[in-house]
């Protein structure tokens, strides 16, 4: 048997060249076939950007409902400050008497110290203090020094004899006798001296007045008022003093060292006055000046 031979034309080479290109034929095939990453790419970001628009379309629901969330807590939160206003008002209608002080001060009056507002301030503020007692026949510190007489300088209520004494338990006795008891008195003071300020000086002032109880007869009244300006506002309360009545020529002013801040040294005048008896025609003692006291 003979085994079929291969064409003439089919030479080895050519075989092979053959088989070269289909080879080749093949290869460009797959390279033809080849997907184009570009495209996939773009698609991939086409999708991606989809996904990024669905993202954004997301956040932008996200962002209207946190809106709508905002805007609810927003309401929640005016409807929560509207309440409080109606609480707070009280407080800003306080203000202004806080404010109108300070603006309103009036200028003090320059002096000097008006006597008879003094007076009306002392009895209208008497109470709540025991107006002290001294014993006469007790110790004095310092002892206390004779004064020269003032007798014969006013025709209508004369001092004459006077003094000024402090006693051991620190109460002080003021004695502003007079030489007549037949004119109605009015008042009697000391104005003390007793530190810097004051009422043309004048920080303190013990007086005393008459008063006329139901029953008869004539009582006194006294107190010691702080006077640290002219202005009535500035003035204060401070104790009760003895205005003690032996008849209606003897007068006589107790008041404790207490009241008047205790000082070591002070100046103090007394003065009395009639019942109608005008500034000009008040006695006081001493008559050139006050008097300086020692403790
Ligand atoms: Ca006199
Ligand atoms: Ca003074």
């Amino acid at each position: 048997m003979r085994l079929p031979t291969r064409p003439r034309w089919l030479t080895r080479g050519r075989a092979l060249a053959m088989i070269a290109a289909v080879a080749v034929i093949l290869v460009a095939a797959v390279v033809v076939m080849q997907p184009n990453d570009d495209t996939a790419v773009d698609t991939t970001a086409a999708e991606s950007s989809s996904t990024t628009e669905d993202a954004t379309t997301t956040s932008s629901n996200l962002e209207t409902t946190s809106t709508t969330a905002t805007t609810e807590a927003t309401t929640t939160t005016t409807t929560s400050t509207t309440a409080p206003p109606t609480t707070a008002p009280p407080t800003t209608t306080a203000r202004p008497t806080t404010t109108a002080p300070p603006t309103t001060v009036p200028p003090q009056p320059a002096g000097p110290l008006d006597m008879s507002a003094v007076l009306a301030f002392a009895k209208a503020g008497v109470g709540g203090a025991t107006a002290p007692y001294t014993y006469t026949g007790g110790y004095v510190c310092p002892a206390f020094a004779n004064r020269p007489s003032d007798e014969g300088d006013d025709a209508v209520r004369d001092i004459s004899y006077w003094e000024l004494t402090r006693y051991c338990d620190g109460v002080y006795r003021a004695v502003l006798a007079t030489t007549t008891d037949t004119e109605p008195l009015d008042s009697a003071w000391v104005a003390a001296d007793t530190k810097p300020g004051g009422c043309s000086g004048i920080d303190v002032v013990v007086i005393g007045w008459h008063t006329h109880p139901s029953g008869g007869g004539t009582g006194g009244g006294g107190a010691v008022v702080a006077t640290p300006g002219c202005d009535r506002a500035s003035w204060r309360w401070v104790d009760a003093a003895g205005f003690p009545t032996y008849n209606g020529s003897w007068l006589q002013l107790d008041f404790r060292g207490s009241a008047l801040g205790d000082p070591s040294a002070f100046d103090w005048r007394g003065a009395v006055r009639a019942a109608g008896e005008n500034g000009g025609a008040i006695d006081m003692v001493p008559n050139g000046g006050p008097e300086h006291f020692v403790v």
